[in-house]
């Protein structure tokens, strides 16, 4: 497989104005035929080329005809998959019929079955396994879709827009039409058709529009859709609130569908959700999951503007609509909830995962410069990095620039496919803000690492922070060039009150500093005190910084910094000092012993009753074992597991009777509610259920199976099941089989059981986790519980890095087994293994065989990229 890179990008030499489609269902053949209304783009320069379609090794074609003229097999061509036809004139009518059989459709791109419907998914180039197009975003086009179907097996036959016309044919078919007025890229197009329940809802819009919403699911899951269709409501108002973007069609429907690639897509008016992303009930669906669908509900409307009015040129510039929507949804969720919660949240998964992407051998920029299979570009880099890029703009220019610059956007490329130089020239014409060296951090890759030394001089009451930047080398990228960084800080005094100090003529008890220069010097005035300084603060730049802090420092910032991210921080940085001193000496095999007075801090901190409890759940919670893994230069996972524990275990003993008070004090009465208060108060309870059983108090074994067996939700019965099987817990075995018998009818929180059982370390995990293949609540087709079983897997520190390697012999097998089925799910697995040069060398080394083992293998493209730059 070969690359293709973005320096090639040209112009699309042919332009699709109208597609006509008509899909005959079928359960075994379905029949596909496509007009496309086609003329030469006077844009190109290609004005003779040839036109090349792009189709996919599962679609037949049929017939092809140019205007009424059936072309014969001489005047076509049919080259890796392109239908190639040399001569045309400037304007025509292309009518392709192409058979697809969307029932063997294991890809899950393109036509598929899902359960007992036919589903779509198109983006990134999904649209190609249906029939002949041009599919890349830049071409547009007004589709009509005809579906004709047996309505007595799919009553329900959807696509995008509004439904036109529904008639009973002759055949005793139905036939449904659907137009939608906005031209758009293939890979928005929609079909869905099954046996489906409907709830219905209206949501007014701010020019008093009235707009039918509809959330469609198979019957048995249609009392689970409430909670996302008043997320959706909220996401409407937000988006007219906060950005001024009103919905357009009159009818906005989302489907939930069992098996799917991702979370959900945002198909123009009709998007569909992996189950998972969109189905929620208190009694079956954790505050984790019911955040997760407002959040995912709320992105994929968001993206009804910013990626579908507006799209992208070309798939390099995928960021445009995945950066600037998860900044709008990060945005949303924390005006609904507590921002300070959601901004830690979000920068604890960027730095665990994120950071470790960017370190690694497929490290890319925002915007790639090449890639072999745009799948594997759906990232971490793309969507969270790069919505810290739009953040970084949204704080350089301040949130009324911002907001212009945004009105600029929509409006100057409303309807066109456009670039992230686009986006920013946008925000720069709007608010005057010259962000020409900003613009770097769309094409330069690897986390920049800042570090920090000041000087006080008490005489003049002076102090100097020194700021160098650097970013390290990644593939194909061995030099870097300074970045333009925003750094927000404010000063503290000793007794942790803020210092309102003067910089560049401004005096205020927080500033803006913008590093631009590998090493900068600030200078601020009227500093009454030797500060402490609270660097970074809300993490305004995705970068690692450095200040060496001494722990009263960050125990100082921890009680009284202003800033609410940077208390978490301070407290997070604490532990990951002491947890780096345990892992030294489980390194060395000598005996583990704390060094810090961490103990206290956390004392403190559950004492005061004026903190948000998820706050102090927050900063309780030890940096996990990937964070861990991520800020290691060689990981060793036993030593990193076996710090943890010790950690925990020693501040669970020593704050044994606080835990046990305050698992008392977060009860929450009532009746379910996934609203802030309450989520953060069982946050913090079950946190606290967590340490006190590690304090080995008995009293604490019996809480566990009592909130168990009495919680009516699932985030305490969960909660409850996940510590006692990571505690050891003499009744794990019960509790788990309790929870199969009770739940094995409900797919989603089998799928938690799946991951929790996977995840639970025992001496015969491997073999544990065998078995549960072949058990009858696996399904090696469905991606939702692959996910589980192996994500779980991944997860059991023990059994994958088995020193023996075959943990990693297990997952290379499974990888193996997958790429034949589902290519991007196969290819996703791999991440786990990309990671084999920081391992331990006992484990890298086996790591790296499984790897090559793989490779000997013919690989899908998705797999052979992940496995080839892995090696590279
Ligand atoms: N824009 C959507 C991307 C997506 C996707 C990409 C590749 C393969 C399958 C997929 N399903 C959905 C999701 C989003 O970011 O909103
Ligand atoms: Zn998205």
């Amino acid at each position: 497989p070969s690359a293709i890179y973005l320096k090639d990008y040209k112009v699309p030499p042919f332009l699709i104005d109208k597609t006509e489609l008509t899909f005959e269902l079928d359960e075994a053949t379905t029949v596909v035929t496509s007009k496309l209304h086609m003329r030469r783009n006077p844009d190109s320069t290609e004005n003779t080329a040839p036109l090349v379609l792009d189709g996919g090794e599962d679609v037949k074609l049929v017939a092809v005809a140019m205007d009424d003229y059936v072309l014969p097999s001489g005047e076509y061509q049919l080259v890796d998959n392109q239908l190639i036809i040399t001569a045309t004139a400037d304007n025509f009518v292309l009518t392709c019929e192409t058979l697809i059989e969307p029932q063997n459709n294991t890809r899950l791109e393109g036509l598929y079955r899902s359960s007992s419907m036919f589903c779509t998914q198109c983006e990134a180039e999904g649209f190609r396994h249906i029939t002949y197009y041009l599919d890349r975003p830049d071409v547009m086009s007004v589709f009509t879709t005809r579906i004709i179907a047996d309505a007595t097996k799919y009553p329900v036959m959807l696509s995008n827009g509004n439904e036109i016309s529904r008639e009973l044919q002759e055949d005793g078919k139905t036939s449904v039409v659907w137009h939608d007025p906005f031209p758009k890229p293939a890979y928005l197009f929609a079909l869905v058709s099954g046996n489906l329940e409907v709830k219905n809802d209206t949501f007014v819009t701010q020019s008093q529009r009235e707009v039918k919403l509809q959330i469609f699911t198979e019957a048995h899951n249609i009392d689970k859709v409430d909670y996302a269709m008043e997320a959706l409501k909220r996401s409407m108002r937000w988006d007219e609130d906060v950005y001024g973007r009103e919905y357009d069609l009159d009818i906005f429907m989302i489907v939930a569908v069992d098996d799917f690639n991702m979370g959900a897509m945002e198909n123009k008016g009709l998007n569909i959700f992996n189950s998972s992303c969109l189905l929620a009930s208190p009694e079956t669906t954790t505050d984790d999951t019911y955040l997760r669908v407002e959040a995912i509900v709320a992105h994929e409307y968001f993206h009804n503007w910013s990626g579908n009015r507006v799209t992208c040129r070309d798939w390099f510039q995928l960021s445009l609509k995945e950066g600037f929507t998860v900044f709008r949804d990060q945005s949303f969720s924390a005006d609904m909830h507590s921002d300070t919660v959601k901004r830690v949240e979000d920068v604890s998964f960027l730095k665990t995962a994120q950071f470790a992407e960017d370190a690694g051998p497929m490290a890319h920029p925002v915007r790639p410069a090449s890639f072999i299979e745009i799948s594997n570009f759906y990232t971490l880099t793309v969507y969270e990095k790069g919505a810290e890029i739009v953040r970084m703009i949204h704080t350089l220019l301040g949130a009324e620039n911002f907001r212009k610059g945004s009105d600029l956007y929509f409006e100057r490329h409303d309807g066109q496919a456009v670039t992230c130089d686009d986006f920013v020239a946008a925000m720069q014409d709007a608010s005057g803000v010259d962000l020409t060296q900003f613009k770097r951090w769309y094409s330069q890759a690897g986390t920049p690492q800042i570090r920090v030394t000041d000087e006080y001089d008490a005489q003049s009451q002076t102090y100097q922070l020194t700021l160098q930047q650097e970013t390290p080398a990644t593939p194909g990228q061995p030099t870097k060039l300074p970045l333009h960084i925003p750094v927000r800080l404010g000063l503290i005094d000793e007794s942790g009150n803020a210092l309102s100090v003067s910089s560049s003529g401004h005096v205020s008890d927080e500033h803006l500093l913008e590093l631009t220069e590998a090493e900068q010097v600030f200078e601020f005035t009227q500093v009454a005190t030797k500060p402490v300084p609270s660097l970074l603060r809300g993490f305004s730049a995705p970068v690692k910084l450095s200040y060496d802090y001494s722990s009263a420092d960050l125990l100082l910032l921890l009680s009284s910094d202003q800033d609410g991210f940077n208390r978490w921080n301070a407290g997070q940085q604490l532990a990951v000092n002491e947890l780096n001193t345990l892992i030294e000496q489980a390194v060395a095999g000598e005996t583990l012993s704390l060094t810090s007075n961490l103990v206290e801090g956390f004392k403190s901190l559950l004492q005061d009753a004026s903190l948000d409890p998820a706050m102090v759940a927050l900063i309780l919670n030890l940096p996990s074992q990937a964070y861990l893994s991520e800020l290691a230069q060689v990981i060793h996972p036993n030593a990193i597991k076996q710090a943890r524990q010790y950690l925990k275990k020693q501040i669970a003993e020593s704050l044994q009777a606080d835990f046990a008070q305050a698992y008392q004090q977060h009860q929450v009465t009532g009746q379910y509610q996934a609203e802030a208060k309450d989520i953060a108060s069982r946050s913090l309870k079950n946190l606290a259920l967590s340490y006190w059983l590690e304090s080995g108090d008995d009293a604490a074994k019996q809480v566990v199976v009592a909130q168990f067996e009495s919680a009516d939700n699932m985030t305490d019965q969960f909660a409850a099941l996940s510590i006692a099987v990571h505690h050891g817990h003499d009744k794990a075995d019960d509790l788990l089989d309790a929870f199969y018998q009770q739940w094995q009818n409900e797919p989603l929180v089998v799928n938690k059981w799946l991951m929790l059982s996977a995840s639970r370390e025992q001496e015969d995990a491997i073999a544990k986790v065998t078995a549960l293949m072949e058990h009858e609540a696996f399904d090696l087709k469905n991606p939702n519980k692959v996910r589980s079983l192996l994500g779980g897997f991944g997860q059991n520190i023990a059994a994958f890095h088995q020193v023996d390697g075959s943990g990693y012999q297990f997952l290379a097998d499974q990888i193996l087994v997958l790429d034949k089925r589902n290519p991007q799910i196969a290819s996703r697995l791999c991440t786990p293994l990309t990671r084999w040069k920081k391992m331990a060398p006992e484990l890298s080394v086996k790591m790296k065989a499984e790897l090559e083992r793989i490779m000997a293998n013919e690989l899908s493209k998705d797999v052979y990229e992940v496995i080839s730059k892995s090696l590279a």
